[in-house]
């Protein structure tokens, strides 16, 4: 190993462990993390003792993206709380917080691009769409979920911040369009709509909650502190994934017929005609 490789690496490993001990040095924050790796832990138990019984192949397909919301999720919170995906950053000239070294758990960010898709995913097969509109949901979302990303590490700007944010927000419009307007059709067609109607309205209002923390919190005005913010986030991830997921499964295994039918011939077994 050259000297310079040795320095590297040691520096590395020295702002890990900084991250880790700033984390663990905060109660608030610390505490959000590891109350949903454990509750994470807890649900993906429970929901593979409720689709042990699903057997239609749409029934199953979302069960599996349900399924995969906790487990996203624990990676995500283990991945938080081991400092590996949190890092501290320059908040530019503009900034509440600027010059400061400030937490930022950008981890959170980055698996909703992974979690999100998941529970939209299941939302759409429930509401039996198509698969363009299902494209549409799942693209903007991502796109959402990335932009949201890049205006939390910008550190160059802070107007750029907040155009990231924007653009962010334009996405999630898209999103709430097709839920809010298209996917209400289709699940009234599917014979879906009451589950639907709950898991839509529980959705759209919870997801809000999103952008007005991260405008509240650090990356944004910083009117909250890191831990206050985090503990927003996580328990926005308790109603938005588990208690969404519990709903939406134990509908599923009472109700398997209703969604065992064929529509876009993604989760069903026949083709489409
Ligand atoms: C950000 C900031 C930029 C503007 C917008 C946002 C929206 C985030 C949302 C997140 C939902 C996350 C869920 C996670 C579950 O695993 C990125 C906060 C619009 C809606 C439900």
């Amino acid at each position: 190993m050259t000297a310079a490789s040795t320095t590297a690496t040691t520096v590395l490993q020295a702002t890990q462990s900084d991250v880790l001990q700033e984390i663990q040095s905060n109660f608030l924050l610390n505490s959000s993390l590891w109350v949903n790796i454990a509750l994470a832990g807890v649900v993906i138990l429970l929901f593979i003792a409720m689709g042990r019984d699903i057997e239609s192949p749409r029934a199953k397909l979302i069960w599996v993206a349900t399924m995969l919301v906790p487990l996203v999720s624990i990676s995500s919170y283990a991945g938080l709380a081991s400092g590996l995906t949190v890092g501290f950053l320059q908040m530019p000239p503009g900034h509440a917080l600027a010059g400061q070294e400030v937490l930022s758990p950008w981890g959170r960010y980055l698996t909703w691009t992974f979690s999100t898709p998941m529970i939209l995913l299941a939302l759409g097969l429930l509401a039996d769409t198509d698969i363009a509109s299902l494209f549409t949901a799942i693209t903007m979302d991502i796109g959402m979920c990335v932009t949201g990303l890049a205006a939390a590490l910008i550190t160059s700007s802070h107007l750029l911040r907040w155009v990231f944010y924007g653009i962010s927000c334009a996405f999630f419009l898209a999103v709430l369009y097709v839920l809010l307007v298209q996917w209400p059709a289709d699940a009234e067609a599917a014979g879906t709509s009451e589950i639907f109607g709950t898991l839509k309205i529980l959705t759209v209002v919870l997801w809000l909650g999103y952008p007005i923390l991260w405008a509240l919190g650090s990356e944004g005005v910083a009117l909250l502190s890191v831990g206050v913010t985090s503990w927003g986030y996580s328990g926005l991830d308790i109603l938005a994934k588990y208690v969404f997921a519990f709903l939406l499964l134990r509908w599923v295994a009472a109700n398997e017929g209703a969604v065992s039918g064929s529509g876009m011939g993604i989760g069903s077994s026949g083709a489409a005609p």
